[in-house]
């Protein structure tokens, strides 16, 4: 069984950039999830270590120390200090939260290059790139602004056009320009270290592909897949720059360790400072083939965790690889992508101000909602009515309604010994431990709360049913029994609501007066005689709309000052309005178009494209090919099976030596974001669109 194959666990959580606060989306992401699967396995009496810290290198901090005339160390001072205190607020339950600017993070990370260094590992190649002669600096992609040669956006990066999607690469903007210094780079050559993933596609094939089909989330394994069957090429790990840490081998004067090289070394160098305080050895953390590692990320860094760090770990020699990497998907807010700069976010530390006594109502919403299979949306209205509705009218109420009768009946006091006399609600709270468990083995975060509140509903079922309030006038025996029967589940909520709402299941064990300790999920959970609960204390308070609305037009407030920062509305040349009418036409010229409802049959990313999936769809008519540019937009496996619009008498084209028959249309909106035009509910492939 899994449970026996593990003697240890790393648990890791991505590093979060200390160059601004982090809001709400990143702790659903990764947080949270890592913080239940860790208080889970504690729980399970494991050997668990939990690391997670500050990334504090790289260019984009570089950059705006540079903009804002500060240095990085400031940056990262204070948005370390910023983000640590928030996660100690929101309970997440850290081993150690390290920093990557720390000399010992410096060291680990300079002798694993120099370890691959030494083994022949890295290619060396000499690149033109451009530098910006007044800056003194070279410009990483991002970092070169010009014109889309797209769609004429005058404002696009050299890595992509925000306004048209489009990827691009630096020497396809035209007229690019600095965006430090505003003046035209030049061209110059310079040296770089490469990690060659091209030459270790079969070991990740055999890893990824054989190994992990079955036990990986969907969107993860599809990622790796259309990574690995799209060609693997080879990645600087070196850079042109003086923030950072230094390349440790001779002739790399001025440059650094790619950021994406030396933070997830920071998982290690946190493990062996964790080690060095705690009076552990780190290694076999790392080197134990009877570890598991499990890293926590939102979905943007799979490629960095399944495909870069695996490669760099397998070539070291001695480091095991993750055994998942149970990535999420995106969570909205209010309708629209969450982002810190657009001012469009709740940033954690909003939250705990604005919210000091509602750690767990966070928790519990963001858990409920949590992206785990596709993106999801967290609305203040829907927060409202998870904390009214669930935690305050099932969790809350149960634990009130026994609380205040034990009270009001038998003084809170309990006479004989008691254990759960109910044999039904025995079966099924035994049952719910099973199906706990296995959504906590299956990373079913969501599934796993679920089930816990069906613990409470079940309190709520078994009380209503007895009615103990009547029953005290007849026969109170029974009442007291109903009671101590409701007691003992209380126990059972409390331990198994541990790693969700680990305050809330801190106020019941007081409540109960139940031993402090950690409790188990295999403990019994019993009550001597003359045992004296503690006086009733109210779990949850209902959220009024007032408080709601406040927070609603709190953030339409930031977005207006994040707007009116950038000048006035919306620059002009970054958020184009809507796509101007087209020319009438007239019926005929519609009618001509043979629009019909397919269905996604296959899905592929067309090799050595960006943009570029080929796809089979079931058209009724036929089952044909159509390659379409929607490879940046959509993972493959996600979209099989889905209902699409195609024009299906589009004359045939050839796409990268394919053949094209038809085009699948899609919604876009301002920002380039695309979206299939589907029929409302199922309908069978053929059905005409008119
Ligand atoms: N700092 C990116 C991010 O925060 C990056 C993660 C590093 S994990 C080793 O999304
Ligand atoms: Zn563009």
């Amino acid at each position: 069984m899994e449970n026996q194959k593990y003697k240890r666990y790393t648990i890791t959580a991505a590093l979060p950039y200390a160059n601004g606060p982090k809001h709400i989306g990143h702790l659903a992401g990764a947080y949270i999830p890592a913080d239940l699967y860790v208080r889970y396995l504690r729980l399970k009496k494991r050997d668990v270590v939990f690391v997670c810290g500050s990334d504090e290198h790289g260019t984009a901090i570089a950059n705006q120390a540079m903009k804002e005339g500060t240095t990085p160390r400031e940056i990262i001072d204070k948005y370390h200090a910023l983000i640590k205190d928030c996660f100690e607020k929101l309970n997440i339950s850290f081993d150690i939260y390290h920093r990557t600017s720390e000399p010992l993070h410096h060291e680990t990370a300079q002798q694993f290059f120099r370890e691959l260094n030494e083994k022949g590992i890295f290619e060396e190649k000499v690149s033109e790139q451009y530098f910006d002669v007044q800056a003194n600096a070279f410009l990483a992609d991002r970092y070169i602004i010009g014109t889309c040669p797209n769609c004429g956006n005058t404002h696009a990066y050299g890595d992509q056009c925000e306004r048209c999607g489009t990827s691009l690469s630096p020497e396809e903007l035209i007229d690019p320009r600095s965006a430090l210094s505003g003046d035209k780079p030049v061209l110059k050559p310079t040296k770089h270290w490469y990690l060659p993933l091209n030459k270790y596609e079969d070991w990740l094939k055999e890893w990824i592909l054989k190994g992990h089909a079955g036990d990986w989330k969907t969107n993860v394994y599809g990622q790796c897949k259309s990574w690995i069957d799209g060609g693997l090429h080879p990645r600087a790990v070196t850079r042109d720059l003086d923030w950072g840490i230094k390349v440790p081998v001779e002739g790399a004067d001025g440059k650094v360790l790619y950021v994406w090289f030396d933070a997830p070394i920071g998982y290690i160098s946190a493990t062996r400072q964790w080690a060095i305080d705690n009076n552990q050895d780190w290694e076999p953390y790392w080197k134990g083939k009877d570890t598991k590692l499990v890293h926590f990320i939102g979905k943007d860094n799979i490629v960095f965790h399944c495909i870069v760090f695996p490669v760099m770990l397998h070539t070291q020699g001695e480091f095991i690889v993750p055994e998942n990497v149970p990535a999420n998907e995106f969570m909205n807010l209010e309708g629209d992508k969450m982002s810190t700069s657009r001012g469009w976010s709740i940033e954690m530390h909003e939250y705990l101000a604005d919210f000091p006594n509602k750690v767990d109502e966070l928790r519990y919403y963001l858990t409920a909602i949590a992206p785990e299979t596709s993106d999801s949306e967290f609305t203040w209205k829907d927060y409202q009515a998870r904390v009214n509705n669930e935690l305050v009218a099932i969790l809350g109420n149960f634990v009130n309604r026994v609380m205040v009768l034990m009270h009001k009946f038998f003084d809170g006091k309990i006479t004989g010994d008691i254990k759960l006399t109910d044999a039904n609600l025995s079966n099924d709270i035994s049952q719910l431990y099973n199906e706990l468990e296995a959504s906590f083995e299956g990373y079913k975060f969501r599934q796993a709360q679920q089930i816990v509140m069906e613990m409470a509903r079940l309190g709520n079922r078994y009380l209503t049913e007895k009615e103990p309030w009547k029953a005290i006038k007849t026969d109170p025996e029974s009442a007291r029994e109903t009671l101590h029967n409701c007691l003992v589940l209380i126990g059972h909520l409390a331990t198994c609501l541990q790693p969700f709402l680990p305050g809330t299941a801190a106020k019941m064990f007081n409540m109960i007066n139940w031993k402090a300790e950690v409790v188990t999920f295999d403990e019994e959970i019993s009550f001597a005689d003359g045992h004296q609960l503690n006086a009733p204390a109210l779990l949850f308070e209902k959220i009024e709309d007032e408080v709601i609305q406040k927070q609603i037009d709190k953030l339409n407030a930031k977005r207006d000052a994040v707007n009116a920062a950038n000048g006035g509305a919306v620059k002009e040349d970054e958020v184009p309005a809507v796509t101007p009418a087209k020319e009438n036409i007239n019926y005929d010229q519609f009618a001509a178009m043979d629009i019909r409802v397919g269905t996604i049959v296959t899905a592929e990313k067309v090799a050595k494209t960006k943009k570029l999936l080929k796809l089979t769809i079931d058209t009724g008519i036929d089952t044909r090919t159509v390659v379409s540019g929607i490879a940046e937009h959509f993972e493959p496996d996600a979209i099989i099976g889905r209902q699409v619009s195609i024009l299906v008498n589009l004359e045939p084209r050839e796409l990268k030596g394919i053949l094209s028959q038809g085009m699948i249309l899609m919604a876009e909106n301002a920002e380039g974001k695309l979206e299939f035009v589907s029929p409302g509910s199922q309908m069978a492939p053929g059905s005409v669109i008119r």
